[in-house]
């Protein structure tokens, strides 16, 4: 299936004639040295091997510093599955790393972890980066980003590794009281981890990893940017996922926003807060996605239901002046008042204290105004988020009290006072959440690109939490550290109206790693990348994609700053769009 869908792929740039709409680094050597003035190095293929002896066997053999193997037990095919096919028999392994006892709240800590390590194996490492506060250790599958993907790399051949970055799900959110999963959340477990991850496989098949990929969304997409930055040399090919990567500040732009929506709620909740779902309805939201689509859907050439010209857009619509304004303030559906306007104004223009200074991001207007969105600006923004912010991204932290009234905490959360403790240092606590959280040059990726190793960030362009303006920015200064041209190294990939990692009316569905190896292992960049709408003929269906929509959309995900933009044809076929 995989081939299948890489061999569509790869028709599907050569119809569209994508290969030429990129970078030059198309150099095919195969040598792991190869380099001249203009071309980075070239990393040699990954050879295939095979699990030596049986999983049993190995359990012996395990061994690594401050590590405790508590699993190794074969798992035979079709025990797991992905798109209804089965995966092949592997070996699980669990453990966890670095156990000790807080000092501070006198609970104890690990680093859990699962490694899944296919018989047949493609000679490949992928660290599978999870999302969220972190706490759980998913199953080891190698989720390869998108919604609904058809593979994933533990189906693919990949060792995989999956952790719950130094803490349990009991212990959170209240793990930020802790100095240590404080930081082991932020980079220290990747860090941990790798070694004793590359030395099992190493242990496992005889030889250590020839490539290594890393690969998550949301905060496993900043887990992503963050390993770019600071284990730059352990890893060959990086995919970053809608990241989270200025996450203290997306949390005070997800605060923000339910102060903004609070201001225009109609009704209470059973605490005697203001019901900020009431402040922005389902029917107002659609009402207002609709308004957009008619000043920007065209603009890329196609009157269908994806905005491709994104930063157009922004030049195009005013939610001022396209949004009907209620007569007598009377809301039906059909309109906004102007206290309405106001506030949701403010959420897309994004957090900023009484000075004005920003505080995170704006938000791109975008017809992913669904479920997906209401999710984290009507209901997250004042439970996940505050819970973060109060224990982990300020210093000091608010005291477990506080976990009982974060609705509260979010609404009363002060932009000018609240917000700058996310710099703050104090006490037990010596790294500040800015420092933890975020790569620590995050247009310094010299290091990275100097040895061959590439990045692919993808962000859809509804996502309500980490805004895709965020990483355009980012991306942009990049490329501005790089001579104007980042390509041969990063590319970046604004998905229309896909929500946070997934959902959305959008083609969410695509395969990025595959390109990624090809790009990474043969020198083939990326120019095209075929993703496709989850109708609702598709194994995992997305409740957003229109019914007007038909089946069978695809579209090709263009380089940033290139756009999909239709050029007659088929408007459900990806080969009638051209990245320009
Ligand atoms: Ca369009």
């Amino acid at each position: 299936m995989n081939m299948k869908r890489t061999s569509i792929a790869l028709a599907a740039a050569a119809a569209l004639g994508l290969a030429a709409c990129g970078g030059n680094d198309t150099d095919s050597g195969n040598s792991s040295v190869h380099s001249s003035a203009n071309a980075l190095p070239h990393l040699s293929a990954a050879t295939p091997g095979t699990l030596t002896g049986n999983c049993a066997a190995l359990a012996a053999k395990l061994t690594f510093a401050n590590t405790v193997f508590t699993t190794v037990t074969d798992v035979a095919a079709g025990t797991l599955k992905v798109a209804d096919k089965p995966v092949a028999e592997h070996c699980l392994i669990q453990g966890n790393m670095n156990q000790r006892v807080s000092s501070v709240d006198g609970k104890t800590y690990a680093i859990g972890f699962e490694m899944r390590l296919p018989l047949a194996w493609n000679g490949r490492f992928f660290y599978q980066a999870n999302g969220g506060l972190d706490g759980n250790v998913l199953t080891a599958t190698g989720e390869i980003g998108g919604g609904g993907p058809t593979n994933d790399a533990l189906n693919m051949g990949f060792a995989v590794i999956s952790s719950d970055a130094g803490h349990s799900a009991s212990q959170n959110p209240l793990f930020g009281l802790d100095p240590q999963a404080r930081i082991d959340y932020g980079y220290h477990a990747v860090a941990t981890l790798t070694p004793m991850a590359k030395q099992v496989i190493k242990l496992a098949y005889g030889k250590a990893p020839d490539r290594s990929y890393f690969d998550g969304c949301s905060n496993g997409g900043r887990h992503a940017l963050v390993a770019a930055a600071r284990s730059s040399a352990e890893y060959d090919g990086i995919i970053a996922g809608d990241p989270g990567f200025h996450l203290p500040k997306a949390a005070i732009g997800e605060m923000w926003s339910a102060q903004q929506l609070a201001k225009v709620a109609t009704a209470t909740t059973a605490n005697g807060l203001p019901d900020i779902t009431t402040g922005f309805t389902a029917a107002e939201r659609q009402m207002v996605a609709s308004k957009i689509l008619a000043k920007c859907d065209a603009l890329d050439g196609a009157s269908d239901g994806l905005i491709q010209d994104i930063k157009a857009c922004q030049a195009n619509f005013s939610l001022a002046n396209d949004v009907p304004t209620c007569a007598n303030n009377a809301r039906d559906g059909s309109c906004l008042t102007s206290a309405q306007k106001d506030a949701i104004g403010n959420v897309f223009s994004g957090a900023r204290n009484s000075a004005g200074t920003a505080l995170y991001s704006s938000f791109p207007y975008d017809a992913g105004l669904g479920p997906g969105w209401s999710a984290w600006k009507q209901a997250n923004s004042i439970t996940l988020d505050p819970a973060a912010a109060a224990f982990t991204f300020t210093t000091p932290p608010q005291s477990a009290a506080v976990l009982s009234q974060l609705s509260a905490y979010a609404l009363n959360f002060s932009m000018d006072t609240d917000a700058p403790k996310i710099f703050a240092t104090g006490g037990a606590y010596s790294e500040s959440a800015w420092s933890f959280m975020t790569p620590p040059d995050e247009t310094s990726l010299g290091a990275l690109k100097q040895r061959g190793a590439k990045l692919m960030v993808y962000h859809g362009t509804s996502d309500p939490v980490f805004s895709s303006n965020d990483t355009t920015d980012w991306y942009q200064r990049l490329s501005a550290a790089n001579g104007g041209d980042a390509s041969n190294f990063a590319r970046l990939y604004t998905i229309a109206g896909m929500n946070h990692c997934s959902g959305g009316p959008s083609t969410d569905q695509f395969d990025l790693l595959t390109p990624m190896i090809a790009w990474v292992e043969q020198g083939k960049a990326p120019d095209g990348v075929l993703a496709s709408a989850r109708d609702a003929s598709s194994v995992t269906p997305n409740a957003d994609v229109p019914a007007g929509w038909g089946t069978g959309r695809t579209r090709p995900l263009c380089a940033y700053p290139k756009v999909a933009r239709y050029q007659g044809g088929d408007v459900n076929a990806a080969s009638s769009f051209m990245c320009s």
